[in-house]
């Protein structure tokens, strides 16, 4: 029998820090895990070192199921982000060692093709209207069928997810950078661009925003509302989902649909989102949902009540989230969308791609296993560096949910 020999936890800052696991079996093959935790890296890549690497070793690579059951019912103390994160870059190294074992790229051996490719969406930003309508055009003629849209609210509104540099990136200070916000500007000024993007663009592709947990219940409501007209795809996170039940009120007033999932780690911070239909799409993902075999359950109990996937994808979760969650989105039978971004020219550096992109859509490797490998030399030329997400205020001082 083939056995588990060695488990090793990079950290390097490649352009931003990614965490990654790699398992090596007793017959050589190596497998490998994201676990990286956006502003909290160290502490995942302890919890794989000094209290998972020591329970991996001498196990069966092979038992992936018995493996996800181990770790999460042998902590003993359940859920969380850290603990889900670390749980994921087990579960992924181990199927991409599958792969290989069995010589087959990871989606045919999660059942094969549902789809061709997989739709993917970018992020259009600006500084203002101009600006956000020429990147919203700038990803039209690259071929997207997706763009989410997100400008910076006027005067000190404040906002989220407008870009700076080639690559979005909010992590970006060693300390965390304190900004500020006004829920009334944006409620004001975000439908007037998004209608500004239909009036120029039309409706022939699909249109996000992520609202990024900024908004009260009702608040939600009345933006969904006001933004009817322009047809979304989705509304991303437009509340908080500690508490689930408050997406019902969203739902008595408006339409527009609802996107939740990306801080979510287990089927059951989704369960009541799912069976209550109080969301449209699903967005957990491959590293912070407990890796390939916990996340395809929660897609499963979606598909049940007809809640799609549109997994986060953000530059935060590396080429092997972004490799391992293309393989899942070409199997499932609920796909919706993917996020994608991009990576820093650095990043890719380190990390060969698993993923191609063509006519708006990402296509998985045909190389057995996820496709992504891991070039550790090039790791050590980007030693880690402390980065931290910002944090928002509002206008009187008191914090707001970034
Ligand atoms: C998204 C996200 C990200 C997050 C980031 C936090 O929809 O892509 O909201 O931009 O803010 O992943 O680490
Ligand atoms: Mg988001």
């Amino acid at each position: 029998m083939s056995k588990i020999e060695r488990a090793e936890v990079f950290v390097a800052s490649p352009g931003r820090t990614f965490v990654t696991l790699r398992i090596t079996t007793s017959d050589g093959v190596t497998g490998h895990g994201d676990a990286t935790l956006n502003g909290r890296e160290l502490a995942v890549a302890s919890y794989l070192r000094d209290h998972l690497v020591p329970l991996l070793i001498g196990k069966d690579p092979a038992r992936i199921e018995d493996m996800w059951q181990y770790l999460y019912r042998g902590a003993y103390w359940r859920r969380g982000p850290v603990t889900m994160t670390a749980i994921s870059a087990v579960d992924t190294a181990l199927w991409d060692i599958k792969g290989k074992v069995a010589g087959l790229p990871v989606y045919q051996l999660l059942g094969g093709r549902s789809r061709d490719g997989v739709t993917v969406y970018s992020h259009a930003s600006g500084t203002d209207v101009p600006s956000l309508l020429d990147d919203v055009e700038r990803f039209l003629d690259l071929g997207y069928k997706a763009v989410r849209a997100q400008a910076a609210v006027p005067d000190v509104g404040g906002s989220y997810g407008v870009r700076k540099g080639k690559v979005y990136e909010p992590a970006a200070t060693s300390l965390p950078d304190e900004q500020p916000w006004d829920t009334e500007a944006y409620l004001r000024f975000a439908p007037t661009y998004l209608e500004a993007v239909r009036e120029r663009f039309g409706f022939g592709f699909h249109l996000l925003h992520d609202v990024h947990h900024r908004l009260t219940p009702i608040e939600a409501a009345r933006f969904g509302k006001s933004v009817e007209d322009s047809a979304l795809f989705w509304m991303e996170d437009p509340t908080p989902a500690e508490n689930q039940e408050a997406f019902r009120l969203i739902r008595q007033h408006t339409t527009t649909p609802i996107a939740v999932g990306e801080v979510l780690n287990s089927i059951w911070d989704v369960q009541h989102l799912i069976t209550e239909q109080l969301i449209d799409y699903v967005r957990t993902t491959v590293v912070h949902a407990g890796g390939i075999t916990h996340l395809r359950r929660i897609f499963d109990l979606a598909a049940l009540y007809q809640v799609r996937t549109g997994s986060h994808g953000a530059t935060d979760l590396s080429p092997v989230s972004l490799a391992a969650a293309v393989h899942v989105d070409i199997t499932v039978p609920n796909f919706g969308i993917q996020e994608y971004m991009g990576h820093a020219d650095e990043t890719m550096e380190v990390f060969r791609n698993g993923v191609t992109f063509a006519d708006g859509m990402l296509h998985p490797s045909e190389e057995p296993g996820l496709g992504v490998a891991y070039d550790e030399k090039a790791a050590e030329r980007f030693p880690y560096r402390a980065r931290y997400l910002p944090v928002a205020r509002r206008l009187d001082g008191s914090v707001h949910d970034w």
